[in-house]
Formats: structure tokens, sequence, C-alpha cells
């Protein structure tokens, strides 16, 4: 059928089931004016790495593909965007304009070298040269982005706004590939002879234990991996990115493991004869810097993806497959006699003494707030099917090991290191599943970088909470920063500190609602008023700038 580049995109998104696109002017314009008649929602953004951020939160959280684009000289702000997502594996299509190839080599004006700044925070990353390749090319990027561990897929599109492509016309047909609308597209099964044996490897041991990641999250494995470790009592660990696979008020939930992590979760897998990753990448945090678990201790690792296999723990059995179908088929396989029932009463204790240790922070009523209160606070207020999106820092420590996921439909996802994501990506969360409450726990370091974005929030309608742990400073780097001064005299506070900054005022004048909690007892009834509200809300919580998080964890305890 003779159609324009721009319907043909905007019939493509509509038939992959987009819902949502992110951008900053000046990109496919007409594509724009398509997508308007079929239904899609435009939100124009205030900064192109916003809008990479809130394509990543809806993708993360509609497990579809998320869409951003910018015009040609937005293009490095919209890579710097996609280093998150990369580094968390989330589908996230990126859209650049570029200059046709006679502007290229000489000078013209906003332009550089796209390839080269996409390429390593890509997995797939073209050039759409002629409308006749835009079948083709943006079907397999809808493939790339959701198959095998999901991540981000750039086109550049010619036309320094796209318009060269999009303006043209040829024959084309949409064809829509149901498969990789959404991901997992396509499940792997592992294979059976592997599958016995890491049933029998689980069966042996006597000190098990599941590090859970964002592969499990990813495949909705949640249910297959609490019935499994119920049938044999084997604690779960998770990353921070696998945090809510199991709720964590259940006996056999450690919590997350690795270096922004709770020392009992450590404990526990430091002692593991055998560490069973599930969708887990073994980096340097979930491992503590691959000193949990220690080296040499058994591993059976399940992943998607066959290069991750042992890529820093040796397999004792590696299953290449989708880890829902894999730990199904462990549950088929293992002997429910092999309960590891006295192992999985030592890790309970680990967990009780931290709950103990822990405890007169969280009941704490002292003025400036705890963070530890607060999050205490938080766990009570969360609805039941609420989404927790936490940003990097300290807020990724506090809110992975303080704030409780206690119901299974409640869900958490996070920056994968880039300060400054939580907010714009919960954003996208709830363009993602706009009837669920979504939460978003962030340090003011963090609120600072895409605070415009509260006047999308609001022009949109995007009605999210935002929980800002307000300490006037950038907490985790001070510990750092003192250290690097040691005895000298100067000016420390220049690299950490901020002004007062009173957030919920802002909101308010940004046309959101905003309130500000300077003592404990305030905090259920601001959430309370937050939730009612009938715009986006922020709620500025004041808390104590000395008071410092639990990171790095202590190492092993011998009392533990
Ligand atoms: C893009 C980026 N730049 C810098 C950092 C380093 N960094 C990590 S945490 C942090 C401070 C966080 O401060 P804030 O959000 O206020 O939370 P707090 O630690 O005070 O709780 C910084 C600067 C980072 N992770 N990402």
């Amino acid at each position: 059928m003779r159609m324009s580049g721009a319907r043909f995109i905007a019939e493509t998104f509509k038939g992959y089931g987009v819902t949502h696109v992110f951008f900053v002017e000046a990109i496919l314009r007409r594509g724009l004016v398509e997508m308007e008649t079929l239904g899609i929602n435009r939100v124009l953004t205030h900064s192109e790495k916003a809008a990479a951020y809130m394509a990543d939160g809806y993708a993360r959280i509609s497990h579809r593909p998320g869409i951003c684009m910018s015009q040609s000289v937005g293009g490095a702000n919209l890579a710097s965007g996609l280093q998150d997502p990369y580094l968390g594996l989330s589908p996230v299509i990126a859209l650049t304009g570029r200059k046709p190839a006679m502007a290229q080599h000489r000078n013209a004006y906003q332009e550089i070298d796209h390839y080269s700044m996409f390429g390593p925070v890509t997995k797939y990353n073209v050039i759409v040269e002629t409308i006749e390749q835009l079948p083709y090319l943006l079907r397999q990027a809808f493939r790339e982005a959701t198959s095998g561990a999901p991540g981000p897929v750039h086109l550049d599109v010619i036309g320094a706004e796209g318009e060269v492509t999009a303006l043209a016309e040829a024959d084309l047909e949409v064809m829509v590939e149901d498969v990789f609308t959404h991901y997992p597209s396509i499940r792997p099964e592992p294979d059976m002879a592997s599958v016995r044996e890491a049933a029998r490897v689980i069966e042996d041991a006597e000190r098990p234990v599941i590090v859970a990641g964002g592969g499990a999250t990813a495949s909705y494995a949640g249910p297959e991996i609490v019935k499994l470790a119920e049938m044999l009592s084997i604690p779960v660990a998770t990353s921070l990115n696998g945090k809510g696979t199991i709720v964590e008020t259940h006996p056999l939930s450690i919590g997350i493991v690795g270096s922004y992590s709770r020392w009992c979760a450590n404990q526990v897998v430091s002692e593991a004869d055998l560490v069973i990753f599930i969708g887990s990448h073994t980096g340097d945090q979930v491992t503590n810097a691959w000193t949990v678990p220690k080296p040499g201790t058994p591993v059976i690792q399940i992943d998607i993806d066959p290069l991750e296999l042992g890529r820093s723990y040796p397999n004792r059995v590696g299953l290449m497959a989708d880890a829902k179908v894999a730990v199904r088929g462990l549950i088929e396989n293992v002997d429910r006699r092999y309960t590891k029932n006295e192992w999985a009463q030592r890790a309970q204790q680990c967990v009780q003494n931290w709950r103990e240790e822990i405890k007169p922070f969280r009941d704490s009523n002292t003025i400036p707030i705890l963070p530890e209160r607060l999050c205490k606070e938080i766990t009570d207020f969360l609805p039941s099917n609420a989404i927790l999106v936490s940003d990097t820092g300290f807020a990724s420590v506090w809110a992975g090991t303080m704030v409780y996921l206690t119901r299974p439909d409640q869900l958490s996802i996070r920056s994968a290191g880039s300060l400054g994501w939580a907010f714009p990506a919960s954003l996208g969360a709830k363009c993602g599943e706009p009837k669920r409450p979504v939460v978003c726990f962030t340090g003011d370091g963090g609120f600072w970088y895409h605070l415009t974005e509260l006047e999308t929030a609001r022009r949109k309608n995007i009605k999210t909470i935002t929980i800002v742990n307000n300490n006037s400073c950038f907490k985790q780097c001070m510990r750092g920063v003192n250290r690097a001064y040691g005895d000298d005299s100067g000016s420390r506070e220049d690299m950490y500190k901020f002004r007062d900054t009173d957030f919920a005022k802002i909101a308010q004048d940004m046309g959101c609602f905003g309130i500000r909690v300077e003592r404990p007892e305030e905090l259920s009834k601001a959430f309370k008023k937050a939730l009612e509200a009938d715009v986006a809300a922020v709620v500025d919580v004041v808390t104590d700038p000395e008071h410092d998080a639990p990171w790095p964890p202590p190492a092993i305890r011998k009392s533990a």
C-alpha cells in the first residue's frame, strides 16, 4: 500500500501496542500527527535524557518497548539517557534524525556522528538510509529490543528531524509480529538432561540459596521461584532488580544481597554451599565485588543469554533458558524429601537478628526524621498493587533494604546507576500502568536533575507520588569527600552540600500537589493526602543529613 514513512511508523507503533511516545521537538513531526490520529499519547519532555528515562520506566513496567525520539542535535542527550536501560536490560527504542549524506563531513550545523555515541548503549544501532528499509529495520528494532536479554536499540532516520524518510512515500506493508510486541518474546526451554542434573545438585546440597535477579522479574518467574523455595526450604535473596520476586515477610526471604544490601543476606549467601543464580548477571553490585558468594562456591546459573553462564562464577550446571520455564523444570524434577529445614532456620535467624538491629531506627521519633523511619512509613503506606521506583545511591540502599514489599502484586524498579533516573522513570511507569499507584523514592540530589518534568507530569496528567528524602546534600558522597580531605582544611561542603530547598513549594508553583514533612508522625497523613490528590504529588521529607546508610554492608559477621 502506498503510504508515507510517517504513516508507516505511526501504524507500526500502533500495531505493536505502543500507547505513549516520549520526545523533544523537533522530530518526525508528521509522524506525531499521524500518531495522534491513531490515539497514541505524545509526551513532550524537557530534555532528551528524561524522554529516554520515561521510555525506560514505561518499558520495565509494561513489558513492552518504550519509544523515545529526538532531533539530530538532541542525539547526544538521548544516547546518554540510554545508559540506564542498557545497564538495566530494558527494551527502549530510540529514534533520532540525521542530516542526509550530502550534509555529512562538511561542518553541517548541529550535526555530529551518532553511530559511535549509540554503539555502547544499544544492542542494535542502524541508519535508515531509505524509506524502503523502514519495514525491515523497524520490525528488527522490536525483535532485537524484546528478544533474549532485552535492551535498547537505535534507528537514525534521514533528515535532521527525520523528515526525509518520514515525508517520502513508498509501497509499504505494516506487519506486526505479535511475539515481539512484548518481553519475554520467546521463552527458550532448557536442556532436560541439564535440568535433571541441576535437580540432583540441589538435592545434594546442604545449604543452597537462590539469588534472583532482573531476569527473574523480566520472566515473571516469582511464583515458580517461591514454589521451588518452599518445596525444599531454600532461602531466597534477590538483587535490587529482582526485588519483589518473593514478599519480604515470607520466612524464606532474606533480602537483597551484594553491596546495596542487608548484611543478613550477605551472611547467608556467604555460608551457602550452593548458589542458584536465576536471571542474574552476577555483576559487582549483586556479589559485593565478586566476594559474595565466595569464589569457588558451587553455582547453578539460569540465564536466557548463554554468554552469561559462568561469566564470573564457573557453573556446576548452567541452564540456557527463560527463568520461569527453567524453574518449572526444576520443580518437576526435585524430590520434596530433600528439604533443608535446619538451614532455612539458620537463615531466618540471621534475618531476625538484622530486623532487631534496625528496629530502633525504624521506630525512631527523632527530628530530623531518620530515613529508616521514612522507609517503615512507606512500607505501611504502599498500596497492594503499588509500583515503587527508586533512584540510585542511598535511595537505592534505603528503598532496597528498608522498604518491604509485602504483597505479591507490588513491583519495584530502580535506577541501574544513573542519578536522577527515578523521577522521569516513574512518570513513564505510570504511563505504562495508568491504574496502579506509582511511588518514586529519590534523594534531593537525584530529584534536582529532572525537576522540570513536574511540568510534564501536570500537563499530561501523569499522577505519581514522589517522596524526596531531602537532606540538602549528596549524602552518599559525604564519606568519600571527607576521606579525600583527611585532616586537610578546606571547603569540603562545596563537593556535596546544597541550599535547603522546599520541593513541596516548587511542586505547588508548578500546579502539582506538594507537602513538606518535618515530623515522623506526620508522614502517613501526608502520604494519604498525596494519594488522594488529583494531580502529581511531591512529599518533601526533611531527613537527617548526619545519618549514614548501612553501606557498604559489613563483611561476614562471626556473631551473626
Ligand atoms: C549520573 C550520575 N552522576 C553521579 C553519580 C554519583 N552519585 C551516586 S549517589 C550520589 C549522591 C546522591 O544524593 P541524593 O540523591 O541527594 O541522595 P542521598 O545520598 O543524599 O540520600 C552521587 C552524586 C551517579 N550515580 N550518577
